[in-house]
């Protein structure tokens, strides 16, 4: 058969220029940003793939939505339009919406959470993990072994393994555990997915101990594409039917729509328990605003439920789900080191194996995203030892397993000529990799140091 290629499902209609430093002027950034490409300037970068989140370009439609936007204080129409799709599309049954992902995680840590209570989760995500231990709870990593293998080709790594979660159950009693934290998909793992087989095993055993599912569906429909191409049974659903499956079999759900729902900010709780609804209806005028905006302008919440409707698209998903698998493909043709199988949001670089010189303590994820933009302008991010902090209790580093650099794809953003310069850099970047030296760490703060740390050369 012939070749057919596919495309994306848009064209461009507004660009906005790039521009590109010298080498030179690149060095001076990096050294001046303290080698964390969180404080690099936007300005200094020309491909920017920091983070996926709140760097989507918005739709035609979302934008003519914005000029919708009903901002009175209470009741805002565009409120009643987001719960509307929140439950159409997303199946759950109360909304409170939120500025963004992180204030749905502080509510509902603060909601279930008692001192001394352990969550259990599908690995962590750093804000995540950090409201829970806020609220008094330990985080537990139930994922399955291979999510902490980069070579490991299993399908589906954001899989919890249900004897780790047992094995909890035994040990701490369930009425330690309010909730498992399930998140579709692993962020941390490399944006790999749970599969519906795995989601349905562990809402049994939770049923059976009177365990509540939150749900960190930040990127659900990425993970529901994931599902239709590689679990059995899914091939004839769509991404829009398995997204409603998913949530089908969960109790609550946090959400940071500046990722999957195509919007610049934004995110909510949403939740099937009319007693959790009160108690969050009611602290979120305490953190964020009235019920009906929760810290968002009514506009941004018209453009985020026109988002939702697009972002479960099948085409939508074939194209931004293609792109990302495109880049990863180029890089493991040439023999870079890189997670694999390649996930949903990002290719994740595996700075350990660029760097076998350098030990955790040098930072070799921090000086590969450092190498990388002198090298080609294109900025990354760390998710290695620097992202996971330290250990409460020693004031240790906490040592993980990953030690990966995220080339993470905005959506609807960039072309394949963009990918192939990020391709070029990496590959130059790894083949001179015996050269580089490691970092120090010069500045540390108190919480999320990945943010704001600072470093220089050994
Ligand atoms: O950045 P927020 O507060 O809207 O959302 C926090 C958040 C929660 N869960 C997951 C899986 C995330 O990926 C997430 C934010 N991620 C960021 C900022 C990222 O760059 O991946």
């Amino acid at each position: 058969m012939k070749k057919r290629s596919w495309a994306e499902p848009y064209k461009i209609k507004m660009v906005e220029p790039l521009r590109m430093l010298s080498k030179k002027e690149r060095e001076k950034a990096m050294a001046d940003a303290g080698y964390n490409t969180f404080l690099l300037r936007s300005e200094d970068v020309y491909i920017d793939l920091l983070t996926d989140s709140g760097t989507s370009a918005m739709s035609d439609r979302q934008w003519a939505g914005m000029m919708l936007g009903d901002e009175a204080y209470a009741g805002s129409r565009n409120f009643y339009h987001l719960e509307k799709t929140v439950q159409d599309i997303y199946g759950y049954k109360h909304l409170v919406p939120t500025h963004q992902g992180r204030a749905a995680e502080h509510m509902i840590s603060r909601i279930l959470i008692k001192p001394g209570d352990y969550i259990p989760g599908n690995m962590y995500f750093t804000t995540t993990k950090l409201h829970q231990e806020l609220a008094g709870a330990k985080f537990v990593d139930v994922i399955v072994d291979e999510a902490h293998d980069p070579n490991s080709e299993y399908p589906f790594k954001g899989d919890i393994d249900l004897n780790k979660l047992q094995a909890l159950i035994d040990k701490v009693g369930a009425d330690k555990i309010p909730y498992v934290a399930m998140a579709t998909t692993v962020n941390m793992a490399g944006g790999q997915p749970i599969s519906l087989k795995n989601l349905k095993a562990v809402r049994e055993l939770t049923k059976k101990y009177g365990i509540d599912i939150v749900h960190d569906m930040t990127r659900v429909a990425e993970n529901a594409y994931m599902i239709q191409q590689k679990e059995e049974g899914y091939q004839d659903k769509t991404v829009a039917e398995i997204v409603k499956e998913i949530n089908s079999l969960t109790d609550h759900a946090t959400m940071s729509a500046k990722k999957d729902a195509l919007v610049n900010i934004g995110g909510f709780l949403a939740t099937n328990d009319p007693r959790v609804f009160e108690e969050a209806r009611n602290m979120v005028v305490v953190y964020e605003g009235l019920h009906t905006y929760g810290g968002l302008a009514g506009r941004d919440m018209e453009a985020m439920a026109i988002g939702i409707k697009e972002s479960v698209m099948d085409e939508h998903q074939k194209a931004r789900v293609g792109q990302v698998q495109y880049l990863g493909d180029l890089l493991i043709k040439s023999g870079v080191p890189v997670v694999k199988p390649i996930g949903t949001h990002g290719v994740f670089l595996d700075a350990k194996a660029f760097y076998p010189h350098l030990s955790q303590d040098e930072f070799p994820a921090q000086t590969l995203a450092a190498e990388l933009y002198i090298d080609s302008g294109v900025r990354a991010m760390e998710r290695g030892v620097v992202s996971a902090g330290r250990n409460k209790e020693t004031g240790q580093h906490n040592y993980p397993k990953l030690e990966l650099v995220r080339l993470t794809i905005p959506r609807r953003v960039y072309t394949q000529a963009h990918m192939d310069v990020v391709a070029e850099s990496v590959i130059d970047v790894f083949e001179n990799a015996k050269n580089a030296r490691g970092l120090k760490m010069i500045y540390e703060p108190k919480y999320l140091r990945f943010f704001q740390a600072r470093f220089e050369k050994l």
